[in-house]
């Protein structure tokens, strides 16, 4: 069995995708997803004009090989670009060995440790009333644990808060949470920590007495403290009994959680932006954390995340892979059967994609009360409609950053 041929597809139907197919001599053709947001045209360069040509006649079959072969014959290593480039690589050619056993993945990867897969969903609210409703249309959709991301009185646009996103004209996707904007240069938010440290607490002391002591609650702090300002917050949070408190400080910096650590009895969870296991190694070692945040797609794929979750379950640190919408059906269908498979699974971020995505990616996955499932067709349950995708060429989107006050840029 060879490799035949290697197609790079970007489409754009409610945000920007980059998909690689692969194809063997026999017929069996395999998806990866390699979407980095706000950068996708240079992961579709790598992959095209360096990788592809390498794949050409390679054996399908020997996945280890070929991830050490990327990784280590390009030199230079590490990096977001790289790590979704050989991630696409990688979980294409796992959907090709699943395919060709028959099999749904999860099979390959030791079987289903649970029947399905506790899934949180993304709350926000500009001001409690709206918060409150975002919880309850999540908790109708079924969702049985909830992010909550609130408004700061002062400030005007916060990352993460649903309400406060300014439609921007011409865009017509659904109306749902999307954290790129269509615009030819990032749109810029404001920011003040001690106003949210001020703020924060009381919201959570407000949804506990709203919606009870049971329901799981999660937040992200989007890298935006110090690591004594993380500190100050995971103690006063610790009445509200968090699940997580997410990026609570930039992520480059391994010893800053040394101190937050230190502090508070919040559970800490870290990494969508990590690449490899290097970026865990102090975190895991020295248990610093509580949960592994990476997505398959920004850090090389099935075949290094599990990897890096079994060094993890050694110390009872457990899975939360990251699945906003900027990760793609295919994607996020690989960190599903991942999630069924380990043992130390923990939660699954799940914001649901729009109707048109859908239609680009036909997916086998179903969300029933609360808990996501891969589905059993062989391989990923993922197929590429090209047609649809065809529909929907690339378009220029960023991300936001912010700026405090004085107009300095802020970590965001
Ligand atoms: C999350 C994230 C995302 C990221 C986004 C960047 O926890 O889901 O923080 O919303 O900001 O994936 O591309
Ligand atoms: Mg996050």
């Amino acid at each position: 069995m060879l490799i035949k041929s290697a197609e790079v597809i970007i489409t754009s139907p409610d945000r920007n995708f980059v998909t690689l197919k692969i194809t063997t001599d026999d017929g069996i053709t395999g998806l990866g997803d390699a979407t980095l947001n706000g950068r996708e045209l240079s992961v579709a360069s790598y992959l095209k004009d360096h990788v592809v040509p390498l794949l050409i006649e390679r054996d399908p079959q020997n996945i280890e090989d070929t991830w050490q072969f990327l990784y280590r014959s390009a030199y230079w290593r590490r990096g977001p670009v790289t790590m979704a480039a050989i991630a696409a690589v990688d979980v294409a050619l796992w959907d090709i060995k699943a395919k060709q056993a028959g099999l749904p993945l999860y099979q390959l990867l030791g079987g289903a440790s649970r029947n399905g897969i506790l899934a949180y969903g993304h709350a926000s609210g500009s001001e409690l009333p709206e918060l409150f409703d975002s919880i309850r249309t999540h908790q109708e959709q079924g969702f049985r644990a909830i992010r909550v991301q609130s408004g700061v009185p002062g400030l005007r646009a916060i990352y993460g808060v649903h309400a406060k996103v300014e439609p921007v004209p011409g865009d017509d996707r659904d109306d749902h949470y999307e954290p790129a904007q269509r615009a030819l240069r990032p749109p810029e938010e404001d920011w003040d920590t001690r106003a949210y440290l001020r703020h924060l607490p009381t919201v959570f002391e407000a949804v506990r007495n709203e919606f009870g002591p049971q329901l799981p609650l999660l937040h992200d702090g989007h890298h935006r403290m110090t690591p004594i300002q993380a500190a100050k917050l995971g103690k006063a949070l610790e009445p509200y009994d968090l699940f997580w408190l997410e990026d609570c400080t930039p992520a480059e910096n391994q010893e800053a959680l040394r101190l937050v650590r230190q502090h508070t009895t919040t559970p800490l969870a870290i990494g969508e932006i990590f690449n490899t296991v290097w970026d865990y190694q102090l975190l895991i070692k020295e248990q610093l954390i509580d949960y592994v945040r990476s997505a398959i797609t920004h850090t090389g794929g099935i075949t290094q995340l599990k990897k890096i979750l079994e060094y993890a379950g050694q110390y009872q640190i457990k899975s939360g892979i990251h699945g906003p919408t900027d990760i793609s059906p295919v994607g996020f269908a690989a960190g599903l059967h991942l999630d069924l498979a380990i043992h130390n699974f923990g939660i699954q971020e799940y914001m649901p994609h729009g109707a048109k995505t859908n239609a680009v990616f036909e997916q086998s996955m179903t969300f029933t009360d609360g808990y996501l499932h891969p589905g059993d067709k062989p391989g990923l349950g993922v197929e590429l409609n090209v047609d649809e995708a065809g529909k929907y060429p690339y378009q220029t989107a960023y991300l936001p950053f912010n700026r405090l006050a004085d107009g300095t840029v802020h970590d965001w």
